[in-house]
């Protein structure tokens, strides 16, 4: 595979600063080496940069221009990747997603295929600009992404993702008006206590079923918070009760199996947080699983 890995220092979206430092950590694990050693051909592209914008700042929203400038520069970074392979966007906070997964939907809608998306997060990111209490932009992307109202000044979204072609899995913090808003929707959301009860194979065997089945391109967006605090402390908002590495890595083994991953984006590790560079470890080894890396191969992979 052509896997192209394209810095998103997105550090906008939160207040506490350090998400900057993300691509770095990511090369100096050796993100590029591990998927080169699988007979991927890798190419970085070094960091993307912010357009420049004249919005203006809003009270009571962190960094809103700076945002909006990230926005459509990933956009379009990321649409432009989409032509060349398979990206992967090393963050940065959440927020770089705002932009790269408006870009990619545009590649998709450009060639026919519909776009589905896989969030893997403790929280469910699904605030507009009116719903955030925090202002933290990084909490906003899938209310964006999926076309929701109040997202004025930010580029407009004419490949809205369909509600029911999206699937987060992991969600042990969502905010109240986040829940009501999402009850309301089509959105596949598996939280912690379904991840328990069922195991995470079936939830993610059965959304990558629908893909498959749809021809779907498939955008996967991995948040540090994913994983329990214990094993990857390297973020700002970590929620104790997460995803143990084993099913991280049993996640990452299916996309792999089912061929569908189109892009991913790695999102809020913050190297400032971290413990002897172990978090950026885990992404990276976590990446390589998506990629094929493997124990042994498995006669029938699930999805195909
Ligand atoms: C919280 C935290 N729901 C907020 N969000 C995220 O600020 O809106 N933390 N994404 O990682
Ligand atoms: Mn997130
Ligand atoms: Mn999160
Ligand atoms: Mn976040």
């Amino acid at each position: 595979k052509r896997i192209l890995l394209v810095g998103a220092p997105v550090d906008s979206g939160k207040t506490r600063l350090g998400c900057l430092m993300g691509p770095d950590a990511y090369r100096t694990a050796r993100l590029g080496g591990a998927l080169s050693d699988l007979g991927h051909e890798v190419s970085d592209l070094g960091n993307v940069r912010p357009d420049a914008t004249d919005v203006a700042p809003r009270p009571g929203l962190h960094e809103l221009p700076l945002t909006i400038g990230w926005t459509s520069a990933l956009s379009r970074a990321a649409s432009e990747a989409m032509a060349q392979g398979m990206p992967i966007f090393m963050g940065g906070d959440h927020a770089l997603s705002l932009g790269t997964v408006h870009g990619v939907a545009a590649h998709a809608a450009a060639t026919g295929r519909p776009q589905f998306v896989l969030w893997l997060d403790a929280h469910s990111d699904f605030h507009t600009l009116e719903t955030t209490d925090s202002g933290n932009l990084h909490g906003t992307p899938l209310g964006y992404l999926t076309g929701r109202s109040g997202f004025d000044s930010f580029p407009p979204v004419p490949h809205p993702i369909p509600e029911d072609q999206v699937c987060i899995i992991g969600l042990r913090s969502v905010d109240t008006a986040e829940r009501n808003m999402l009850e309301k929707t089509a959105i596949r959301r598996h939280d912690m206590r379904d991840i328990d009860e069922n195991g995470i194979a079936k939830l993610l065997g059965g959304f990558l079923d629908i893909v498959a089945a749809a021809g779907g391109a498939l955008h996967v967006s991995l948040d540090v918070d994913f994983l329990d605090p214990s094993v990857a402390p390297a973020v700002g908002t970590t929620v104790p009760g997460g995803a143990t590495v084993r099913e991280a890595h049993l996640v990452m083994e299916m996309l792999h199996d089912s061929g569908l991953m189109t892009s991913l984006d790695l999102v809020e590790l913050n190297p400032m947080l971290d413990d002897r560079g172990r978090t950026a470890q885990l992404m990276v080894d976590l990446a390589a699983s998506a990629l094929g890396r493997r124990v042994f191969d498995r006669p029938t992979p699930r999805g195909l």
